[in-house]
């Protein structure tokens, strides 16, 4: 069902950043090449697109989610739906190599029993950034979230539980895992424009990918 990498890679141990937040260096480096399958043929029934902002504006990073719930953005606001809005279909299957990845990683660091329920696909090209937010659309902040970053670099940014507290900020490679939960999991966080480089596996863009139990 999850291919391993041709040569084993040595199991990551988590380096705690904060109480509850995590890095593990390279952990998706294990099966990058059946995540990136299953990206594509996600976002083959549900493409990638630019959300509109509540205010208006429309989103630079192109988003689309597996998992029975997905993440959405429109005048209405943020909420999750079960359905695509694009195509009008139930968002795809999350893959299970894609959560088996999501539910090691959390209990690597803690979070026994993790079974998300969204992932929410980010691509973003060259220039564009994430601004500081907090992840505060789910109904169970117990749960945490575990984001992978697929293609080039990026700088991450991380923040404290107000807006004001100046974010610290840590560079994410191809196949690294930040997993954050209870008292981080309402941090603020974004990401810095992405300066233009080259992937061998996704050209310019990156990927990230965060797991999330959103119901
Ligand atoms: C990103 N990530 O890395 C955006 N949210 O592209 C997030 O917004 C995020 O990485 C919550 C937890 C981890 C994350
Ligand atoms: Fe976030």
């Amino acid at each position: 069902m999850c291919t391993k990498d041709l040569f084993s890679r040595p199991a990551t141990t988590p380096h705690r950043l904060s109480e509850a937040t995590f890095y593990l260096p390279g952990f998706a480096l294990r099966n990058e090449a059946s995540l990136l399958i299953d990206i594509a043929r996600v976002l083959e029934q549900s493409p990638l697109r630019h959300m509109q902002t509540p205010g208006g504006f429309t989103m630079s990073v192109a988003m689309s989610n597996c998992g029975e719930l997905g993440w959405v953005s429109d005048r209405k606001g943020y909420r999750y739906t079960t359905m695509d809005p694009l195509t009008n279909a139930p968002w795809p299957a999350l893959p299970p190599c894609m959560q088996q990845l999501a539910t090691e990683a959390a209990a690597l660091c803690g979070f026994a029993g993790f079974m998300p329920d969204a992932c929410l696909i980010n691509r973003y090209a060259p220039g564009t950034r994430m601004s500081l937010h907090q992840d505060k659309n789910e109904q169970d902040f117990s749960a945490p979230i575990v984001s992978v970053s697929l293609g080039v670099d990026a700088v991450f940014q991380l923040g404290g539980l107000q807006r004001s507290d100046k974010p610290l900020r840590m560079g994410l490679q191809h196949g690294d895992v930040v997993v954050w939960g209870g008292e981080d999991r309402l941090r603020f966080h974004g990401v810095l424009p992405i300066k233009p480089q080259q992937h061998p596996l996704t050209g310019a863009d990156r990927i990230n990918l965060t797991f999330r139990k959103a119901g």
